[in-house]
């Protein structure tokens, strides 16, 4: 049974995903784009009328097919269902990417059995890339329909490491002099500017490994199964689980070696982990 409906609602995450991809194609078509900004918890954390517009969307489809599922939103919290699932919802991850035009930002959707505190599918269409990324508990990583793996590569100095960095100046600082200490022990490092692509590069092998704090669930919780059930491994730093304090993904095979060294630099900086 259960199975039944994490497929129904897998299918559905599908198609409202794509029902987002085609008003964010309506608002940026043209000859102008026109994006009402906001700005929230800094001038650079910022938020659009687009972002808006796509969470109503999918929030309305959702609670028209799932009506007892519980909504977690980016830009409208939590709202209705006492039922055992949650869709949690980044209706544009990237948003500074959107609004820039820069070509990395997403929609993510994931659904949680909340009986078993856990994600049970996922989606992530990457916009620019008109990529659907997807996955279901113990069925396997896709990209358009194509199964997906992480990489073999065993040595942290041969790995090429995503992260990303918070909107507050203070935790900036500290995070940059992290990644200053990183760079010279890894391959390179990359700052897409959308958690929910850095996992799915994880997942199918674009990147070896990827950490950034102060994530919300909204960001991470697609990309995790993603990444996971593209035989890769998602913890936080110091706590089993990703959370805002840490979010750690890799192959598995470079995971202890990237959380070791992540650990000790966010202890020297006084950085959250
Ligand atoms: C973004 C994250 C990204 C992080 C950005 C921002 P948003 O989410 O996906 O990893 O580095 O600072 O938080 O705010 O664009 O949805």
């Amino acid at each position: 049974m259960q199975e039944n409906e994490v497929a129904t609602r897998l299918d559905a995450a599908r198609a409202y995903a794509r029902a987002g991809q085609e008003l964010i194609l309506s608002r940026i078509s043209g000859p102008a784009r026109s994006l009402g900004v906001d700005t929230k918890t800094s001038i650079t954390d910022m938020v659009t009328d687009v972002d808006r517009a796509v969470e109503k969307l999918l929030a309305g489809s959702i609670r028209e097919d799932f009506e007892h599922d519980k909504i977690v939103g980016e830009e409208f919290g939590d709202g209705g269902g006492d039922g055992p699932y949650a869709w949690v919802v980044d209706p544009i991850d990237g948003t500074t990417n959107f609004i820039y035009g820069f070509p990395a930002y997403a929609i993510s959707i994931a659904v949680r059995d909340l009986r078993r505190d856990t994600t049970v599918c996922g989606v992530v269409l990457d916009v620019p890339r008109d990529r659907l990324y997807e996955a279901a508990e113990g069925k396997g990583a896709y990209v358009d329909g194509r199964r997906i793996s992480v990489t073999s590569r065993s040595r942290l100095a041969e790995s090429l490491i995503g992260t990303g960095f918070g909107y507050a100046a203070e935790v900036r600082r500290a995070q940059g002099a992290m990644v200053s200490e990183i760079l010279p022990l890894i391959r390179d490092i990359r700052r897409a500017g959308a958690a929910s692509l850095d996992l799915c590069m994880v997942a199918c092998g674009e990147l070896d490994g990827y950490y950034e704090s102060g994530l919300w669930p909204w960001d991470f919780m697609a990309g995790a199964i993603i990444v996971e059930e593209a035989g890769g491994t998602v913890t936080g730093g110091l706590e089993p689980t990703p959370g805002a304090a840490m979010t750690i993904a890799t192959n598995g095979i470079i995971h202890e070696q990237l959380r070791e060294l992540v650990l000790s630099l966010a202890a020297k900086y006084g950085a959250r982990s």
